[in-house]
């Protein structure tokens, strides 16, 4: 058991390096000129919050700056024992969940964590791009959406993307790095 259990988490390391060698196009502020030109048009935001609670002493083992909160957060091996105990790891997590906007107002999420995330819209919830996180959650399948994801949808700590619905309906919202990181949005029409 412990023996498997180390050799899970030295894959899982070697998963998020790669992850972590991905070149970010996005970090903080990357996206101010986008807010400041939807601020300037009046449109409507609806905000997401995207959180996380990763503690940087230990998840910078997966690689340095994987996690530049200053605090201490949840441990890397108690992150890996809530997903596998759970599906998910709580903190890490979309706010909010569900939410109701009228047509032709941009959601805006918003990284308020120290990892990386995407806000990705799916046609249905699924895995993400790394593979043990998607077992160890029970996604095993990943999203096309999020496979065919460039490094540039990468949304870092601090940074923001916009997405704006065009029709009435549901829409799907996923992280492509944590997959139970989700919002469904119901789209009505214009009041
Ligand atoms: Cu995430």
């Amino acid at each position: 058991m412990r023996r498997s259990r180390t050799i899970m988490l030295s894959v899982i390391l070697l998963a998020a390096q790669a992850c972590a060698d991905h070149p970010d196009t996005t970090g903080p502020g990357a996206r101010t000129p986008a807010a400041a030109s939807l601020a300037a048009a009046k449109v409507k935001q609806q905000p997401i919050q995207m959180f996380d609670r990763c503690d940087a002493l230990t998840f910078n083992t997966l690689g340095a700056g994987t996690c530049i909160r200053p605090e201490r957060g949840v441990t890397l091996p108690d992150f890996i024992a809530e997903i596998q105990r759970t599906g998910a790891a709580q903190a890490w997590r979309f706010e909010p969940g569900e939410v109701t906007i009228p047509l032709g107002t941009t959601l805006l999420a918003v990284n308020r964590g120290g990892e990386v995330h995407t806000f990705t819209e799916v046609a249905h919830f699924g895995g993400g791009r790394l593979q043990l996180l998607n077992d160890l959650s029970g996604n095993p399948i990943p999203a096309p959406e999020c496979l065919a994801l460039p490094a540039s949808a990468d949304v870092r700590p601090g940074g923001s993307f916009p997405d704006t619905p065009d029709e009435v309906g549901t829409e799907l919202y996923q992280c492509c790095i944590h997959p139970w990181m989700r919002t469904t949005v119901h789209i009505r029409p214009r009041s």
